[in-house]
């Protein structure tokens, strides 16, 4: 996690030139960096009162825009792994980002023996993740469709105000809100319903949680400062389910989702998930529905958990840049073997891959990987690298 003391703040604005925009204007290039050549006393009184004088504060707020004014841009959302199509680097000012969020109460089969009432953000689980940049406006309509039965909302850890806008998007069967937030901080942040009580926990095991990305206007930096590209990106979210099961130990199917509600609350008390999954289904992610990648390519995974604390490793290598606890704002961790995901966040993880081959991409609690399905697969082309692995001997009989 980000080390938030004081000390370890101000090591940050001398180690990191850079991250300091006000509504899309870089104030601090990374070619200050040239700065370090400076004989060192005036490095410690110069350097402190240009960065206090210019370095934007994370108790700033953007200069209020008219959305009416602004372009308004359509984003049309996709489920998971995939996202929508963006621009890493923001094309002009702020514009107001508008996505449809229709509620599905429907029946999934999430493995072979398992028939489940799922509640959805689009008709997937997880719901779609959005993509926006720092100072853009995300405007969601959240549509409930009368043929469901109950009522959903939506809160958006992305967003500032009471509730994350759960108050303001709560639909009944046959209603339909929209509400317009401003996205501030960079970072990758959760979204889910929360319609009160035990519901919250009930509504997001069934499967109505989802991300934002709010990427910062100049696009993503790394260790150094340094832009930093990625040829592809995919969005992989650990889901815990609860389903109750009937005397003979099989998984109870219900007719309507709020009939399984109270055996699912009980099910619940016991904090052990009757199912563990990426992309809400077992193998979602696994064989043929692999994500994919080439050697050479760096690859940024949008890794959340709405729920359960994740930990999440890929077999043979490591996450070259890690932005932990999701912000876009702190410089990147480099070199990670394994990164954390809190329950109720997202981590952004950027991953250079070197070899060829079929990686496992797993949650490293090896229970939730390989006892349940806490399992993908990414799937990579290109030529083996003998400098970085080879076998030296074939496995054969000892003498
Ligand atoms: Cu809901």
């Amino acid at each position: 996690m980000p080390d938030q003391s004081a000390g370890a703040m101000h090591f940050s604005l001398f180690m990191q030139p850079f991250v300091s925009r006000i509504d899309g204007l870089d104030l601090c290039p990374p070619k200050f960096q040239k700065t370090m050549k400076i004989p060192k006393l005036v490095f410690l009184i110069v350097i402190p009162c240009f960065w206090s004088c210019t370095n934007k504060s994370v108790f700033e707020d953007p200069k209020p825009l008219n959305p009416d004014k602004l372009p308004h841009v359509e984003q049309m959302l996709v489920p998971a792994p995939a996202l929508p199509e963006h621009d890493q680097v923001a094309k002009g000012g702020p514009v107001v980002v508008e996505v449809t969020l229709t509620v599905e109460e429907k029946k999934i089969k999430i493995d072979p023996i398992t028939t489940f009432w799922a509640l959805t953000f689009n008709g997937s689980v997880p719901a779609p993740i959005i993509v926006a940049h720092e100072g853009d406006y995300v405007q969601v309509k959240v549509v409930n469709p009368k043929t469901n039965s109950m009522m959903h909302n939506v809160d958006f850890h992305a967003a500032t105000g009471a509730m994350g806008g759960g108050d303001l998007t709560e639909v009944a069967p046959g209603q339909e809100a929209t509400i317009r937030f401003r996205v501030t901080k960079p970072g990758v942040f959760v979204y889910h319903c929360a319609p009160g009580g035990a519901m919250v926990p009930v509504h997001v095991a069934s499967g109505m949680n989802g991300a934002i990305m709010v990427l910062p206007r100049n696009g993503l930096t790394d260790e150094n400062g340094k832009r930093v590209t990625y040829d592809r990106a995919y969005y992989v979210v650990e889901q815990d389910y609860y389903i109750p099961k009937d005397d003979q130990g099989k998984y109870k199917d219900y007719n309507t989702p709020a009939e399984g509600f109270a055996e699912m609350i009980q099910a619940m008390k016991t904090l052990t998930p009757s199912h563990i999954m990426l992309n809400g289904k077992a193998g979602a992610l696994l064989n043929e529905n692999a994500m994919l990648a080439e050697v050479g390519e760096k690859v940024l995974f949008v890794t959340a958990s709405c729920n359960l604390d994740a930990r999440f490793h890929i077999i043979g290598g490591h996450a070259d840049l890690v932005w932990n606890g999701g912000s876009f704002n702190d410089r990147p961790a480099t070199n990670y073997e394994t990164w954390d995901v809190p329950g109720g966040a997202a981590v952004a993880a950027l991953y250079k891959f070197r070899q060829p081959g079929t990686y496992a991409f797993v949650d490293h609690e090896l229970i939730k990987a390989l006892v349940f399905n806490a399992v993908g697969h990414v799937k990579v082309g290109g030529n083996w690298n003998n400098d970085l692995m080879m076998e030296v001997e074939k496995p054969h009989a000892s003498e």
